[in-house]
């Protein structure tokens, strides 16, 4: 069979024209056609494809596809080999790598670069730009060798990788401007992907598109499929996805192998468009990712088949090279094959520049537009103060928006979502694709975004918050129903760990408000704080202790009682707070006034260890040697 390429069909009138070929179509486009001499079958396919116009009304009726001319192809194939020499040489120089992972993907990446894609080059951060995730992170040489070709990274600079005073790091990461999210951590990519198209095409409202490079053996991962669960839902049509098919995994091969057909099947029932497409063949691709642009409603996934060490004699295809370089005489070797394949070494093609219709990021600091309206005594939960607060910070900043899995009548981010429905993105129950979308959201400075659900369920998603601290990221998450206060719903709901969870996260700010004031602040600090942010909010309602006009810091605790008699440090937060509170208090009546005890809320940095030693202002010598006793309602202390 000949898989898409040949002559994709867009609407249901050409069908007809075709009238001895079986058809294979995907939801919104014919992706494959076989001649056959089944001419029976013609009226069962006049009457499917007057079916289909019904169904597929074909909002965008495509624009006719001009195929480049061959000089075009021809520059594309030999960037390719360009891109796979480079790769080559890379790993062979650092003695570690992935070249073979980067061999099957040179077409994909040569067509992507240099043909589809818009961006300034010079300015690959550019808010204009389209967008690229390269999912599956280890291919990262070839993403450096595409960005030499570009002439963003001097080509010289490549034999560096993996060095360690340099930036071309094994996988990707945001030190370099043309990355926007950290990959490398299998599964993650699609999600940021998706945050990133939401963000174009709801919030900027902006052209650019957003493309993200997967590899089968990846594709194994559940959070890519919450991902392509949350791109059809939200018609993502400025989303594409391309899953390098080369057939092998890491140590064996991946479960569909060469399947294209079950590949098609499973991403049309995720709701998406695709392609099947041969991932070396330039002109293919050209006309994939084309076709993609005009489709409107859905994203688009181009499943290419390829062959994993692509051009390399006797690796190709084989297993056992997965992660390995070429020994230098079999490089050597290589090197010179794909040399001899090009036809015109010194012909660089020029991407195109894209549309300049988004504005740059507003980076002015966000403040609360009044000051938290409680008075001391009001009992108020934490978790309500934060949905007050987020929807006030929405007034304050169009740059704000609200994301959540199904709980946000629990985090009261219901708040925010009423207020201003169009900056809140509802990610159901898939906290790993939320936190990735979040953090998708938040690249480029295009949005400040909260991402809230239960404390206890970001624990699954602990990897992406791990990398979220590797993209640099400044993503904020607010966990409710902290610590073992939510009583009667039990352990599977109680957020134990998170605490230590966060606190290992590196850049990572913790706020632990003690009542609503400090809630709301917490969440205005957590606004203007880079880094990674998280809110531990709580779900009973504690006692308002601060004055709505305290000043909060990150990194520095409040005294909240003290006396010159104290014996003892007392350190609580949040719901503990109070408990410590009532403990002085009923220690207090007890004649044993003599040992004020000052409890104190803690908004801490990086802590280094259970006592949150950074955050203590020891007021004398003397209160060096007092006992501290901490109130805990987790599992880090
Ligand atoms: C979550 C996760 N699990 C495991 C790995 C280790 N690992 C790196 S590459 C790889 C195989 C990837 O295969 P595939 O996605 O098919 O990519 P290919 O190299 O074949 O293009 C594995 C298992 C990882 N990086 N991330």
């Amino acid at each position: 069979m000949k898989t898409c390429g040949d002559r994709p069909v867009p609407t249901a009138s050409r069908i007809i024209k075709y009238k001895t070929c079986l058809i294979h179509f995907s939801s919104s486009f014919i992706t494959s056609v076989e001649c056959s001499a089944r001419l029976p079958e013609l009226n069962r396919h006049r009457s499917c494809a007057a079916l289909l116009a019904k169904r597929f009304p074909f909002s965008s009726v495509m624009a006719s596809y001009h195929k480049p001319d061959e000089k075009t192809l021809q520059g594309l194939r030999d960037i390719a080999n360009k891109l796979r020499i480079n790769s080559v040489k890379a790993t062979c120089a650092s003695n570690s790598g992935h070249p073979t992972t980067c061999c099957s993907a040179a077409e994909l990446m040569s067509v992507l670069f240099f043909h589809t894609m818009r961006y300034k080059a010079t300015d690959p951060r550019n808010q204009c730009n389209d967008r690229f995730v390269l999912s599956k992170g280890h291919a990262a040489p070839i993403l450096y060798a595409a960005w030499a070709e570009a002439g963003f990274v001097k080509e010289a600079d490549l034999v560096n990788l993996r060095k360690l005073d340099s930036d071309l790091e094994g996988h990707p990461t945001p030190k370099l401007e043309f990355v926007d999210v950290a990959t490398g951590s299998l599964g993650q990519g699609l999600g940021a992907a998706c945050g990133m198209a939401y963000t174009g095409k709801h919030f900027d409202k902006s052209s650019y598109r957003v493309y993200c490079m997967l590899g089968d053996g990846e594709c194994s991962e559940g959070a890519v499929w919450e991902a392509m669960a949350f791109g059809s839902h939200y018609n993502l049509d400025n989303l594409v996805a391309i899953i390098d098919a080369n057939r092998l995994g890491q140590s064996e091969a991946a479960p569909l192998k060469h399947d294209m057909d079950v590949y098609r099947k499973r991403c049309e029932a995720f709701g998406w468009n695709t392609y099947v497409v041969d991932g070396h063949d330039v002109e293919e691709l050209c006309k994939a990712l084309w076709q993609a642009q005009q489709v409107k409603g859905k994203p688009t996934m181009i499943l290419a088949k390829t062959f994993k060490g692509r051009g390399l004699k006797g690796i190709e295809n084989m297993e056992n090279w997965h992660g390995k370089p070429m020994p230098k005489d079999r490089a050597e070797e290589a090197i010179k094959d794909l040399e001899a394949l090009i036809q015109n070494p010194n012909k660089t093609i020029c991407p195109e520049l894209p549309k300049e219709d988004t504005a740059p990021a507003d980076l002015s600091p966000i403040s609360l537009p009044s000051p938290p309206n409680y008075k001391i005594g009001d009992k108020v939960a934490t978790r309500k103060a934060y949905g007050v607060a987020l929807a006030k910070l929405g007034q304050s900043s169009q740059r704000v928006v609200a994301l959540d899995a199904d709980m946000k009548n629990s985090t009261f981010s219901e708040m925010f979502h009423k207020a201003f429905p169009e900056r809140f993105v509802e990610c159901f129950i898939a906290e790993q694709n939320m936190v990735s979308v979040a953090i998708g959201c938040a690249t480029r400075d295009r949005t400040v975004a909260f991402a809230s659900t239960f404390a206890a369920f970001l624990s699954r998603a602990y990897d992406h918050i791990r990398m979220a601290a590797v993209s640099e990221s400044n993503i904020n998450l607010a966990g409710s129903h902290c610590g073992v206060s939510i009583g009667e719903d039990g352990p599977s709901q109680m957020a134990l760990e998170d605490i230590a969870m966060f606190r290992a996260i590196p850049t990572c700010t913790v706020f632990y408000p003690s009542d609503g004031v400090s809630a709301e602040r917490s969440v205005e600090l957590a606004a203007n704080t880079k880094g990674i942010c998280f809110i531990r909010i709580t779900r009973p309602e504690l006692k308002v202790i601060y004055d709505p006009d305290e000043k909060f810091e990150v990194g520095v605790a409040k005294v909240v009682r003290q006396s010159d008699s104290d014996k003892v440090t007392v350190i609580g937060a949040g719901v503990t707070l109070h408990e410590a509170l009532a403990a002085a208090d009923q220690l207090a009546s007890e004649g044993k006034s003599s040992s004020w005890w000052p409890g104190r809320e803690l908004h801490h940095k990086r802590c280094p260890g259970p006592l949150f030693i950074g955050c203590l202002h020891r007021r004398d010598k003397s209160d060096l040697f007092s006992p501290i006793w901490t109130f805990d309602s987790n599992w880090a202390s």
